[in-house]
């Protein structure tokens, strides 16, 4: 073991979820280890204390997790439980945690960002409860990179990390297991898989698009295998170091040869993708695109079909750009629902003090309280179980659910990589603007409230400022802006629309036309393409 010199390296701030940089900022000197102490510092040291660590295979993955594991035994960590390959989905990360009771795990990932030399790398701390470090800890993890002076490491061939057993590095323990194993396990506790099974058995035909990237594994586990749906169900289902060049985002844009087999003459009954590292789920059936905040308010009104959630939801949350569609599922079921700042970090206290069952994003996120992250494969089966058991269509799930509670027309407009100064001003000014919009009436619609949304947490009383500026209107509908936080170049400024529709004689339209009133109330407001100088988003959900 030795102690080596750094000094800090700006930069290290953990955003919406972790640390991400280029892959090749990671790899400079230092900037890795620098990070890794910083977290083990901030949580007390490492010593005597047991870590899940593994990531979703990007560029960098294999070399990141030797670091770790050397850095982990010169601090005094008992035991590492490493996913084999240095491989784990975030959710499967997540459930190691919990499942061993470990003092919290580092995840390598940078999500839905592109992998390889040239793309995206990440690193992040969960902690016990297995859900992604609070603020409070980012913060002093982030303090401590800005004074950081030594770090420690062990001198140590790499460990060999592709085979399934018990190793040592010194007096750490490392315990070497299958990534898919225990959490297919805990999904089969959860859903029903023999409805599942013979829903599929009756010819129901399923296309899950992996997209290179970590879920191939668990959905080939559980989808062909355990479920029996056809071999070459599965695409894209090998992990590559670059994601084959795909950007593995689950969405209509980036997941368009899946969209492209859904809309297509033979498309199967079901379609589902997910991202690098597993914790996102798009949805789609043939012809019909599940919009993530409709998948959240559809599992909420469906949940206790499948037999994890048979005894009903604690309560249901959603981060507050994500549409109000579970909002209007929760009153009509009496549950309690709650609403908080974008990134699944702050969802944690909310189900460790048993508030809620499910939670959701807008950025194709759905999870509950069986691990602490969201969670793609769960999303999948649980919407499976929903549909075996229903003997529904996807479309037709969703034409009933708006027949009962209404509609919520959702979009997400991303401006990305445009200049930081730029995006700066404009939500500047428009933060400046905001005590004045109230009454005001644009394109027809008068603004009820504005303001910069700030998030007091129930549980623990923490307090989170700016976490998105939103113009809400007498009509329930609204626009909401804010800033990437997990982006690596420039700023990417999001745009969500939302508008609540209760004819049903309007539930078919396109989500970009009936939202078009809002969209150039936005434009108005805050003037996103005039100042950027874009004719339109890059990217659509
Ligand atoms: C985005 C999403 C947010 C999500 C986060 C991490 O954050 O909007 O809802 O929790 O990514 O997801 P931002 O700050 O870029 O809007 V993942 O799958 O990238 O860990
Ligand atoms: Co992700």
């Amino acid at each position: 073991m030795h102690t080596v010199t750094t000094r800090p390296i700006e930069g290290q701030k953990p955003g919406t979820s972790g640390l991400r940089k280029k892959t090749r900022v990671f790899m400079q000197p230092h900037y890795l280890e620098n990070f890794v102490q910083s977290v083990f510092d901030s949580i007390g040291g490492a010593a005597g204390k047991t870590f899940v660590v593994g990531g979703d295979g990007r560029f960098f993955n294999d070399r990141a997790a030797q670091v770790i594991l050397r850095m982990a035994a010169a601090n005094g960590a008992a035991h590492v439980i490493v996913g084999q390959g240095a491989l784990l989905s975030t959710p499967a990360a997540s459930h190691l945690i919990r499942l061993n009771k470990t003092d919290g795990g580092l995840i390598m990932s940078a999500s839905h960002n592109p992998g390889g030399e040239d793309e995206d790398f990440g690193i992040k701390f969960n902690g016990p409860n297995g859900g992604p470090a609070a603020e409070g800890l980012t913060d002093r993890i982030f303090a401590r990179t800005k004074e950081i002076a030594e770090y420690k490491i062990t001198d140590a061939q790499d460990i060999d990390l592709s085979r399934i057993g018990e190793t040592a590095l010194g007096d750490m323990k490392i315990t070497v297991v299958d990534p898919v194993t225990d959490y297919a396990a805990l999904m089969e506790t959860l859903f029903d898989f023999d409805k599942i099974r013979a829903m599929i058995a009756d010819g129901f035909r399923i296309r899950f698009d992996a997209m290179n990237a970590i879920t191939g594994p668990y959905a080939i586990e559980i989808i062909e295998n355990r479920l029996g749906a056809a071999e070459g169900s599965v695409v894209h289902g090998t992990p590559l170091p670059d994601f084959g060049g795909m950007h593995p985002d689950p969405n209509p844009t980036w997941a368009h040869e899946l969209m492209d087999t859904m809309n297509g003459p033979d498309a199967p009954d079901f379609g589902a993708a997910s991202d690098g590292d597993g914790d996102r789920n798009m949805i789609v059936g043939p012809n019909v695109y599940v919009s993530p905040s409709d998948s959240l308010a559809v599992l909420a009104a469906n949940a206790h079909l499948a037999k994890g959630y048979t005894e009903g939801l604690a309560g249901v949350a959603r981060s507050m750009p994500t549409s109000a569609a579970a909002d209007r599922v929760a009153q009509k079921m009496g549950l309690p629902c709650y609403e908080t700042p974008t990134g699944w970090k702050f969802f944690g206290n909310l189900m460790d003090d048993n508030r809620v069952t499910l939670c959701g994003e807008e950025s194709f996120g759905t999870g509950s309280n069986h691990v602490r992250e969201k969670d793609g494969v769960w999303a999948v089966l649980m919407w499976l179980n929903i549909l075996a058991v229903r003997k529904m269509s996807v479309v037709e799930i969703m034409q009933d659910h708006w027949q009962t509670y209404g509609r919520n027309y959702y979009s997400r407009h991303d401006y990305e990589a445009i200049e930081t100064d730029t995006a700066n001003a404009l939500v500047t000014d428009l933060r400046a603007k905001l005590p004045d919009l109230p009454g005001q009436t644009i394109q027809g619609r008068t603004i009820a409230t504005a303001d910069d949304y700030t998030y007091h947490d129930p549980v623990d009383g923490s307090v989170s400022e700016h976490q998105g500026i939103r113009v809400i209107f007498d009509d329930a509908a609204r626009f909401v802006i804010r800033l990437s936080g997990t982006g690596t170049s420039g700023a990417t400024l999001r745009l969500y629309l939302e508008s609540l529709e209760l004819d049903p004689a309007n539930f078919d339209r396109d989500p970009q036309d009936a939202l078009a009133g809002i969209i150039g109330a936005a434009e108005e407001i805050a003037g996103i393409k005039a100042r950027t100088g874009r004719d339109g988003p890059d990217v659509t959900t």
